[in-house]
């Protein structure tokens, strides 16, 4: 089968911004304009369930008006196949963010006129810049009271330290917000009505258009007073691009058409010299057509991406993967569901063509995988296909071993791809099936869960034996346990959310530990001196063998290796995993009958448990980033809170007439934060957090946290 769509006439997007920003009624609003669905949803009319937006159709998005899980749809606009992800921006949901960017290669990125750049913005867009995301910004909701199109993109330079470029300027703005000037045609583009078939009206711009118009806002005026200026910054940014056109300019004063400004516009998008900025309002109907040309126009085909990087065993950058078709097969799995149809991995295919009934290889893991049905997603909607190629997106059905970030490739041309960097959940719950007799059930749903969804993770309490269930934060555990109960038919419940503590140590010391036991005939011996010594922040756990002549025979080596792993889990403060550190077999002994790989297990927990206690340990706490947005009013009674809850008050930003303060706040701190920030402000202030990074936790803290859990295993194991 030959390709239908030419590569280059495809557009792989993301839609991404701060929670409510309005990428969901974006979505909508593409999907109605390219012809994919004959009506429109809003957010606001799903809560009774009786209807769903097209990507937001699970239960949970519905009842709440938020999206949870990014949810691919795809569209045709101007003969170009646009498949786009909309994804959430809630930070609970942040891995599905982070997994769409990495196989996406452009993204456009949507702002609140009113609130500008907000944290998940911030976010997201470094994100963004780590996997090299070329991206177009849209400045929605400018039919908003307090919108302010020029802040916004004020915004976008300071607190996103880019160069926003305006290839737009709204005409007037809040319920007097009429359209936009297209800056590069030089046109008005004028809406009589919000109505979702209202046709724009293409004006000439002359000085006298904001009296035709009728708008009488001084600000919204002035913006299009200065029109001249605002296409001058365009036509001299664009020419930055193309050395022919500037020359013409510059000696003939030939001023670059609409097609060569468009191009020059593309040029700088895609090598980041700068950052197209549109404006319009989903909800009104008003700019989302302009946003389709721009994702054609500016930003990248696969083809505009060269090419993917390979890596070795350890991730280090060891080669690239040209995209074509021509290349061999390869793949990156970068989303796993449980659907109706079986469980479902996404893959973005970066070089080679996949046909159904391949054998591929899993080159993370070494394993074979036998390809079956092969599906196209459009949000909840399975449309079969025969093959996929370089460039596409498309979801594999029931394949065995497969997980989030591992690479499929042709098995005769093994390569792997860059891997996907995960967030760390740092809040846990102890779960449990409602229902004691689900209790297996529940376990397998639970599952499933955790492997659809790496920013989640299970750990069993080793004394007390609750299933441990990690997430990003609250807002995540309950949907997952929401999730279950659709999905699965099993209903849980959860205890208190706790802080997902951790330990490391703060000396350098070497253990040694005989392990040696004689019961009846055959006895016990193993002997193992090991250097425990700290590592830097987000280490981890690091093991190396500098045993010389067989002292510990090598069989035994990863024995004593499972035996830290196994026993740093359980961290002798207060149980919490032990990380940050490393340890060294440096010597030891053995006893040609008594020895074997249980001995050398046994030898290597204890002495993780003697030796840790004398390396000076120490508790580590999350510690987040917290904005809080209150009306100045309040700022002294913020502040004061912040301050009461160990925080420490970073920057003071102005946002609207609101003020934003961001802090830094162990997450111990946070609970209950939010009712008591809408008392000490009637309501008005609302704030978002996310996890900046572990620190020790003060000595009296610590003191507390260790017998508060002592306390707790007390009562449990009783
Ligand atoms: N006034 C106005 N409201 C809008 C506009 N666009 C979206 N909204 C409203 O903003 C709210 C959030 O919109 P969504 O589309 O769900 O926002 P989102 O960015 O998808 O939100 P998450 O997926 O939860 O991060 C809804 O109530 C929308 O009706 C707009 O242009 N103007
Ligand atoms: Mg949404």
């Amino acid at each position: 089968m030959a390709r239908t769509t030419p590569l280059s006439d495809i557009r792989n997007i993301g839609i991404i911004a701060h929670v409510d920003a309005g990428k969901t009624t974006t979505t909508e609003r593409i999907l109605y304009y390219t012809g994919r669905k004959h009506t429109i949803i809003d957010i606001h009319d799903t809560k009774d369930l009786k209807t769903s937006t097209t990507t937001d159709y699970l239960e949970q998005e519905q009842k709440r008006g938020i999206t949870i899980q990014s949810a691919a749809v795809s569209a045709f606009w101007r003969d170009k196949k646009i498949n786009l992800i909309d994804t959430p921006g809630h930070v609970d949901f942040t891995i599905e963010v982070n997994r769409s960017l990495r196989v996406l290669d452009g993204a456009v990125v949507v702002f609140d006129g009113v609130a500008g750049v907000e944290p998940q913005s911030e976010t997201n867009w470094r994100l963004a810049d780590n996997y090299g995301v070329p991206r177009i910004c849209y400045v929605n909701k400018m039919d908003r009271s307090g919108a302010n199109f020029l802040r916004c993109v004020d915004m976008i330079k300071k607190r996103l330290g880019a160069r926003p470029l305006p290839v737009q300027l709204p005409i007037g703005s809040e319920e007097n917000f009429k359209g936009m000037v297209d800056l590069v045609e030089m046109k008005a583009l004028v809406w009589d009505s919000d109505d979702k078939d209202a046709v724009w009206k293409v004006l000439e711009v002359t000085a006298d258009l904001a009296d035709k118009l009728h708008i009488s806002v001084p600000s919204d005026r002035k913006l299009l007073a200065d029109v001249n200026k605002f296409r001058t910054e365009l036509v001299d940014t664009c020419l930055e691009q193309d050395d022919e056109a500037m020359e013409a300019f510059l000696t003939h004063g030939t001023v670059p058409s609409g097609d060569i400004l468009r191009a020059c516009l593309r040029k700088g998008t895609l090598n980041s010299a700068f950052t197209p900025v549109l404006c319009g309002s989903s909800y009104k109907n008003k700019g989302v057509q302009q946003v389709l040309d721009a994702v054609v126009d500016y930003l990248p085909a696969p083809t505009d991406v060269a090419s993917i990087k390979t890596v070795d065993a350890d991730g280090h950058p060891i080669g690239e993967r040209k995209t074509s078709d021509d290349e061999p097969f390869s793949a990156l799995a970068f989303k796993v569901i449980n659907d109706i149809y079986g469980a479902l991995t996404f893959i973005r295919v970066y070089s080679g063509v996949l046909t159904k009934g391949a054998s591929v290889m899993n080159s993370t893991r070494g394993k074979r995988e036998k390809i079956g049905r092969m599906v196209e997603m459009f949000a909840k909607e399975a449309i079969p296909v025969e093959e996929a190629r370089a460039g596409d997106i498309i979801a594999l059905v029931s394949l065995a071993d497969t997980e989030t970030g591992d690479t499929l490739c042709d098995a005769a041309n093994e390569v792997v791809l860059e891997r996907m960097r995960f967030p760390e959940p740092v809040i846990s719950v102890s779960v449990k099936s409602k229902v004691k007799a689900e209790q297996e059930k529940f376990g397998t749903a639970l599952g499933k869960m955790v492997r659809a969804d790496p920013s989640l993770h299970l750990e069993t309490d080793r004394e007390t034996g609750q299933t441990i269930l990690r997430g990003m934060g609250e807002l995540h555990l309950e949907v997952t346990l929401d999730r279950m109960r659709t999905e699965f038919g099993v209903e849980g419940t959860m205890g208190e959310p706790q802080v997902a503590y951790r330990e490391t140590i703060t000396k350098k010391i070497t253990e040694q530990y005989i392990h040696k036991k004689q019961t009846g005939g055959s006895g016990q011996f193993a002997e193992v001196w090991i250097v425990f010594e700290p590592l830097a922040r987000s280490s981890g756990f690091e093991f190396v063998d500098e045993t010389v002549g067989g002292s510990v025979p090598r069989e035994f080596v990863p024995s004593v290796e499972k035996g830290l792993k196994v026993q740093k889990e359980d961290g002798v403060l207060a149980h919490y995993p032990t990380v940050d550190f490393k340890a060294t077999l440096i010597d030891g002994s053995f006893h040609d009958v008594d020895s074997n790989a249980m001995t050398f297990e046994i030898a290597a927990k204890a002495a993780f448990r003697e030796g840790i206690r004398k390396a000076a340990p120490i508790l580590l706490e999350p510690v987040m980033k917290v904005e809080t947005v209150t009306p100045g009013d309040y700022l002294g009674d913020v502040i004061g809170d912040i301050n009461r809850r160990r925080g420490a008050v970073q920057d003071q930003l102005e946002r609207g007439t609101n003020i934003a303060v961001v802090a830094i706040v162990p997450l111990s701190e946070m609970f209950g934060y939010i009712g008591q920030l809408r008392g000490m402000t009637s309501g008005r202030a609302s704030y978002t957090m996310e996890f900046s990074h572990y620190e020790p936790v003060p000595r009296n803290v610590a003191d507390e946290v260790i017998a508060e859990v002592a306390k707790a295993k007390a009562a449990l194991t009783a």
